[in-house]
C-alpha cells in the first residue's frame, strides 16, 4: 500500500516509504500480513470464555456449546473490552494517588504538590479539614481517600457527584451509579463467565456502570490529583511533529502514559551536569519529546514537544536519531523492540506491570525518581556517539495545549472566573452551535489522523467547538488545528469571533486519554451554569473517535453515552455488529434509560453531518434556535467585571 494511503502525515509517509526500502516492518505491514481479519472477531460473535469453546456464531450453529446465543456473546465480549480499558485508566490513577500520597507524606522527595488551589478545593469536596492543617497533611487525607475510591467496600464513586443531580437520578434509577472501581471490573468479569448473565440488557447496563466507575471515577480521579501533583494545564505553546527532533542532540523520547516518570525525565534534561556531559560527547543539547499520551501530558504542563502519535512511535525510531526511548504502560507497541534493533535506540521499560521481552528494565521508584531519570538520561548520552545514519523529517507545527476545565473556565468564562456563563450564552446565541469531543487513537485500518483532522476541519467550519483528548490532539496539532493562528481561518464565523475576542484557537488540545474526564466537567458544568436544560442529555454535544484503538477508548466512549452523549465510532473498530439485538440497543434503545446512544459513521464527513444533525435537533428541542441579543466578553468586558 503506498505512504499516502498509510498516513496522511507527511512525516508519517517519509518514514514509512525508509523502512519500506530498509525492509523493516512497521504496524501497517504487519496489518497488510493479518489480511484478511477473522470476521468472527469484527462481529463480536467468537467466544473462548470457557473450555468447552472457542464456538463462533454462524449461519449453520447459531448457539455456543453451553447454549449462549449471539446477543449473549456479543454483549459479554463488548463487557469484557471495558472493563479491560476501566482497568487500565483506573490502575494510572491508582498509581497517581499512590505517589500522591507517598508525597504527601515526604517519602517522594522529588515530587511536591504543586497546585495547592486545587487540593483544597479537592480536599472540601471530599470532606477534608483543611483548617490550621498543612498543605501535606490535607495532601495525605486527599489522598488516602482517593485511593479508597479504587476498592472501598461500600459505597458510591465520589466524584459521580459532580454530575448534575437529574444525571445522578437517572444513573441511580437503572442502578448504574458506580461503587469502588475495582469491584465493578471484578463484577465484570464474573457477570461476562461461563453461565452467569445471559440477558443482553443486564450485561450492557452493567457495561455502563462499569464505564462510569472509570469516567466518574479512576481516570477522573487520575487527571484531579496529576494537576494537583505536577500543575493544572494552562494555555502555553509547543512543537509538534518528527521535525522537533535534534539532528545535533541527545534524543531522548518517553512514551505511555503516565507523568510519573516523564515528568522527572523531563526535569533531568535540564540538569547542568548532564548538559555538561552531553557537550563532552559531541551532543548540543538534549531534547525530550514525547509520543501518545505522554506527549500530551508534557505538552499540556510544559510545552515540551511532540514526536507524534501511536502510530509514529515506530517512525520515530527509524530516524536513527533516538538515543533512548523509556516506555512505561499501555499503548506501547512490542513492534518496538524489533524497529530498535535496527538502530543503536535503546529502549527502556520503566514499570514494573510492563517489561518486554528482552529489552532492559530500569524501575521507577517514586522515592528516587529523579536519580532514575538522571540513569536514563545518561543512558542516552553514553548512546549518542553509536548513532548511525540518521534521518529526520522536516515537519513540525507550532501548537497550543494546555485546556483544563479550569483553563477553560477562565479563557471563555471571563471575568466571571468559576463561570461558564458567557459560553452558555455563546451557544444559547448561536454563534457557537455546540461541543464536540474529537477523541482517541490512530488505527493503521484508517489514514493515519485523517478522519480526526477532516471530521475537525468540518465540524469548526460550521461553527462548532472542538475539545480534542488523546492521539487526535496531535493528528491536529499536526497540520496545525490547535494553533489560533492558522486554525481561526477555518472556523465559522461565529466561533472565530468568540474565539478571537478570547485568544484561542477553535480547537482546545485538553489532554491525554484519562482527561477526557475533563469533557465530562464541563459539559456538568454547562448544565449547571443553566440555560441549556437540565440534564448532560440535553446539551448541544457529542463525542467522536473514528480511529479507535484502544479497549479504553470503549469505555470512554460508553461512558460519554451514559452521560448522555452521542458518540461515533468507525464500524471497523466497533465489535458489536454481529448481534442485531446489541447493536439495536446500543444506537437506539439505550437513549430510552441513559439519554445518549452510540451511532456508526465511517466517514468522516458524513460523522460530521450526523453530528451536526444531532447538536441541531438539541437545539431546536432546548428552544435556543432563533435570533437572539448577542453578547461577546472579550478583555475589557472582563477587566470591567474584575473592577466590579
Ligand atoms: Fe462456547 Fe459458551 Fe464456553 Fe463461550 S461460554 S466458549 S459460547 S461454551
Ligand atoms: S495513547 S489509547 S492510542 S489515544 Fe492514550 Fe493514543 Fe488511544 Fe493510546
Amino acid at each position: 500500500m503506498d505512504a499516502k494511503e498509510r498516513s496522511s502525515d507527511k512525516a508519517a509517509q517519509e518514514m514509512i516509504e525508509r523502512m519500506a526500502k530498509a525492509g523493516q516492518q512497521n504496524a501497517w505491514d504487519r496489518l497488510d500480513l493479518q489480511k484478511p481479519q477473522c470476521g468472527f472477531g469484527k462481529q463480536g460473535v467468537c467466544c473462548r470464555i470457557c473450555a468447552m469453546g472457542p464456538c463462533r456464531i454462524t449461519k449453520k450453529a447459531k448457539l455456543g456449546v453451553c447454549g449462549a446465543d449471539v446477543d449473549t456473546i456479543v454483549a459479554r465480549n463488548f463487557l469484557r473490552a471495558i472493563a479491560a480499558g476501566v482497568a487500565a485508566h483506573s490502575d494510572h490513577g491508582r498509581t497517581v494517588a499512590e505517589v500522591f500520597i507517598a508525597t504527601a507524606r515526604g517519602e517522594a522527595a522529588d515530587y511536591k504538590l504543586k497546585d495547592t488551589t486545587k487540593l483544597f478545593k479537592l480536599a472540601e469536596e471530599m470532606g477534608v479539614e483543611t483548617k490550621d492543617r498543612s498543605v501535606n497533611e490535607i495532601g495525605v487525607d486527599v489522598g488516602l481517600i482517593a485511593l479508597g475510591e479504587f476498592g472501598k467496600p461500600e459505597g458510591t464513586q465520589l466524584m459521580a457527584r459532580r454530575a448534575p443531580a437529574s444525571r445522578q437520578e437517572i444513573w441511580n434509577k437503572l442502578g448504574v451509579t458506580p461503587r469502588a472501581v475495582d469491584r465493578e471490573v471484578t463484577e465484570s468479569l464474573h457477570r461476562s463467565t461461563m453461565g452467569v448473565d445471559q440477558d443482553y440488557k443486564n450485561i450492557l447496563n452493567h457495561a455502563s456502570r462499569v464505564a462510569l466507575a472509570d469516567g466518574w471515577g479512576g481516570a477522573m480521579l487520575a487527571t484531579e490529583l496529576q494537576d494537583v501533583l505536577f500543575g493544572t494545564p494552562y494555555p502555553g505553546r509547543g512543537e509538534v511533529n518528527m521535525g522537533v527532533l535534534k539532528k545535533d542532540e541527545v534524543n531522548i523520547i518517553v512514551h505511555g502514559h503516565e507523568p510519573i516518570l516523564s515528568e522527572m525525565i523531563a526535569a533531568a534534561s535540564q540538569d547542568d551536569e548532564l548538559l555538561g556531559e552531553a557537550k563532552k560527547v559531541g551532543a548540543n543539547g538534549i531534547t525530550v519529546a514525547g509520543t501518545c499520551c505522554t506527549a500530551n501530558e508534557l505538552l499540556m504542563r510544559h510545552g515540551i514537544p511532540i514526536a507524534g502519535n501511536f502510530l509514529n512511535q515506530e517512525l520515530v525510531i527509524a530516524t536513527g536519531a533516538i538515543e533512548l526511548m523509556a516506555v512505561d504502560v499501555q499503548c506501547v507497541m512490542q513492534g518496538l523492540s524489533t524497529v530498535a534493533s535496527c538502530y543503536h535506540t535503546k529502549l527502556v521499560t520503566t514499570a514494573d506491570k510492563a517489561k518486554m521481552s528482552g529489552i532492559e528494565h530500569v524501575t521507577i521508584d517514586e522515592r528516587d525518581a529523579l536519580n532514575t531519570a538522571k540513569k536514563l538520561v545518561r543512558m542516552a548520552i553514553d548512546n549518542y556517539k553509536n548513532r548511525g545514519d540518521v534521518y529526520i523529517p522536516k515537519d513540525k507545527k507550532a501548537a497550543v495545549g494546555g485546556f483544563s476545565f479550569e483553563s477553560i473556565n477562565y479563557m471563555l468564562g471571563g471575568s466571571f472566573r468559576s463561570s461558564f456563563r458567557p459560553l452558555n450564552d455563546n451557544i444559547i446565541n448561536g454563534r457557537i452551535r455546540g461541543i464536540v469531543g474529537v477523541v482517541g487513537c490512530t488505527n493503521p485500518k484508517m489514514p493515519q489522523d485523517l478522519t480526526h483532522t477532516t471530521l475537525t476541519r468540518e465540524l469548526i467550519k460550521r461553527d462548532i467547538l472542538v475539545l480534542t483528548t488523546g492521539c487526535a490532539t496531535i493528528a491536529c496539532a499536526k497540520q496545525g488545528l490547535t494553533n489560533p493562528k492558522e486554525a481561526l481561518e477555518l472556523a465559522g464565523p461565529g466561533l472565530r469571533e468568540v474565539c478571537e475576542a478570547v485568544g484561542i484557537a477553535p480547537v482546545l488540545a485538553c489532554g491525554s486519554c484519562v482527561d477526557n474526564t475533563r469533557l465530562l466537567v464541563s459539559c456538568s458544568e454547562l448544565v449547571r451554569e443553566g440555560g441549556l436544560g437540565n440534564d448532560m442529555s440535553e446539551l448541544p454535544v457529542a463525542g467522536v473517535c473514528l480511529e479507535s484503538v484502544s479497549e479504553k477508548a470503549l469505555a470512554i466512549g460508553q461512558y460519554f453515552v451514559a452521560s448522555g452523549a452521542l458518540v461515533v465510532f468507525a464500524e471497523e473498530v466497533m465489535p458489536i455488529l454481529g448481534s442485531e439485538n446489541v447493536s439495536d440497543y446500543l444506537f437506539n434503545g439505550i437513549e430510552k434509560d441513559l439519554g445518549g446512544h452510540w451511532a456508526i459513521e465511517s466517514d468522516p464527513v458524513k460523522a460530521a453531518e450526523m453530528i451536526i444533525e444531532h447538536i441541531e435537533g438539541k437545539r431546536d428541542a432546548l428552544g435556543i434556535n432563533k435570533e437572539a441579543e448577542r453578547k461577546l466578553y472579550d478583555m475589557e468586558d472582563r477587566r470591567a467585571l474584575t473592577v466590579e
